[in-house]
């Protein structure tokens, strides 16, 4: 019963992705969805990457948290267009689904834009599952996480099409192993590109932004 229902839900979340991608497709924006576990930096490598990406590329987020506004508050402050989106509105959920990103992308207008970032709730499992209709999908992890985590959550890393090891510039002050880390990210996605970031210190934002830049160049011309 309950997989039935759970079948009926990421069915119709399907169709809502297909309206989504026929609706950015139409406005020719590329569209990033960014996941993670809560904390790993998402908001603190956008707060730093999207400087570093305007005015060249047009760029826009949609960011989901449970409550407050906290992140779109950070983020406006990098004069990018923002929109935050809280899903205590729809009961908590803890990912964000199609029909969420297609009000939040109409009401913040996609025609002037080049790239459309979704930082997706903190979690590290349910928006796994949910396609909200993006081109592709980052996934962050932090150094304070564990190496284990690719291998205990396999599928975020398995759907994404690039990783972020993000805080780096903590990596002396902890056991934390980072080859193996990145050894455990490819044993889940073989040959999935790994950048290794500090968003605090701003080391190595600069290939991960060539990656992003290369894929909305590819998609818009
Ligand atoms: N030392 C260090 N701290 C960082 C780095 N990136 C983020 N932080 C800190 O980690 C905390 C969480 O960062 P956020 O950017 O809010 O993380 P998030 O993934 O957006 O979190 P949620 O939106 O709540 O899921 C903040 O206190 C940041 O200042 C980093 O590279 N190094
Ligand atoms: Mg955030």
């Amino acid at each position: 019963m309950e997989i039935k229902i759970q079948k009926r839900v990421l069915e119709k979340n399907e169709t809502e992705a297909d309206k989504n991608r026929a609706y950015f497709k139409e406005n020719n924006v590329f569209v990033l969805n960014m996941m993670s576990s809560p904390g790993s930096g998402k908001t603190e490598t956008l707060c730093k990457s999207l400087g570093r990406l305007m005015p060249g590329i047009r760029t826009g987020v949609i960011v989901g948290d449970i409550c407050t506004a906290n992140d779109a508050d950070r983020l406006k402050v990098t004069g990018a267009k923002v929109i935050q989106i809280n899903t205590d509105q729809f009961g908590g959920d803890c990912h964000l689904a199609a029909h969420m990103i297609d009000t939040s992308a109409r009401e913040l207008g996609c025609e002037d834009l080049d790239l459309l970032i979704v930082e997706n709730i903190g979690n590290l499992v349910c928006p796994a599952e949910f396609d909200i209709g993006e081109d592709a999908r980052a996934v962050v992890l932090s150094v304070t996480e564990g190496e284990d985590k690719p291998l205990k959550y396999p599928l975020m890393f398995q759907v994404a099409d690039i990783a972020i090891l993000n805080k780096v510039d903590l990596l002396p002050y902890l056991d934390f192993d980072a080859p193996l880390a990145v050894e455990n990210m490819k044993k889940v996605h073989p040959g999935m590109p790994v950048f290794e970031i500090s968003a605090k210190t701003e080391q190595g934002l600069d290939p991960w932004l060539e990656w992003l830049k290369s894929k909305v160049k590819e998609k818009i011309g």
